[in-house]
């Protein structure tokens, strides 16, 4: 069995309804959900406003792998149209995989460009570390520590705190 924190997020279309159709196909394999927040574009500013959460996923066979493939069929189903000429472009829905663990707990590490874990880039982002402490107060990110401490960081106040959450945007209720 392994375990993972997916991100989702998304800016194009009806929003709300990406998020709740990627949970609602990782289905039974989701365990825990966030908090939805809406947060400001990351990367390049010229793009709408985000409503992202995070997702706590576990299942007896899957791969790392499995989870990258499940991530990216997510996203094909909602339309997700990639620009490679626009790197951290509008979407209606990106799914990634922030870390995976193995049943006895070891973080799974990889440094392949097709699934790098944890996500090279998830200890610089609050939309995914703010969701996340919703459901792990005392998680860890591998290699980079707790995330109590990594939201303390400097650089990550003004980013939590242009963060709205959205209560009304729950996806709590479709499990
Ligand atoms: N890849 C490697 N490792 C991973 C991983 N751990 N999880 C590869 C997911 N994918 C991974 O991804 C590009 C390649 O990364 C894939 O071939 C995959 O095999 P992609 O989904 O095609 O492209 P992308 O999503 O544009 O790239 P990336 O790097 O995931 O973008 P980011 O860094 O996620 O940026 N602002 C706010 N507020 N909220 C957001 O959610 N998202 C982005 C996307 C920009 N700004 C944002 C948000
Ligand atoms: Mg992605």
């Amino acid at each position: 069995m392994t375990r993972a924190i997916l991100s989702l997020g998304g800016n194009l279309g009806d929003r709300y309804a990406h998020l709740r159709a990627a949970v609602d196909r990782l289905g039974a394999h989701v365990v825990l959900v966030s908090g939805v927040y809406e947060t400001p574009p990351w990367g390049d500013a010229a793009q709408p406003p985000y409503l992202n959460a995070v997702v706590l996923v576990d299942d007896a066979g899957a791969t790392a792998r499995d989870w990258l493939d499940r991530a990216q069929a997510c996203e094909s189903a909602e339309g997700r149209v990639r620009d490679p000429q626009r790197r951290f472009g509008p979407r209606t829905l990106d799914v990634d995989v922030i870390a995976v663990w193995e049943p006895d707990g070891t973080p799974v590490l990889a440094d392949d460009p097709e699934l790098t874990l944890p996500h090279p880039r998830a200890h610089l982002r609050a939309f995914v570390l703010r969701p996340w402490i919703d459901i792990h107060p005392h998680g860890e990110l591998p290699g980079h520590g707790w995330l109590t401490d990594l939201l303390n960081a400097p650089g990550l106040a003004d980013d939590i705190a242009a963060m709205t959450p959205r209560p009304d945007l729950s996806l709590e209720s479709m499990r």
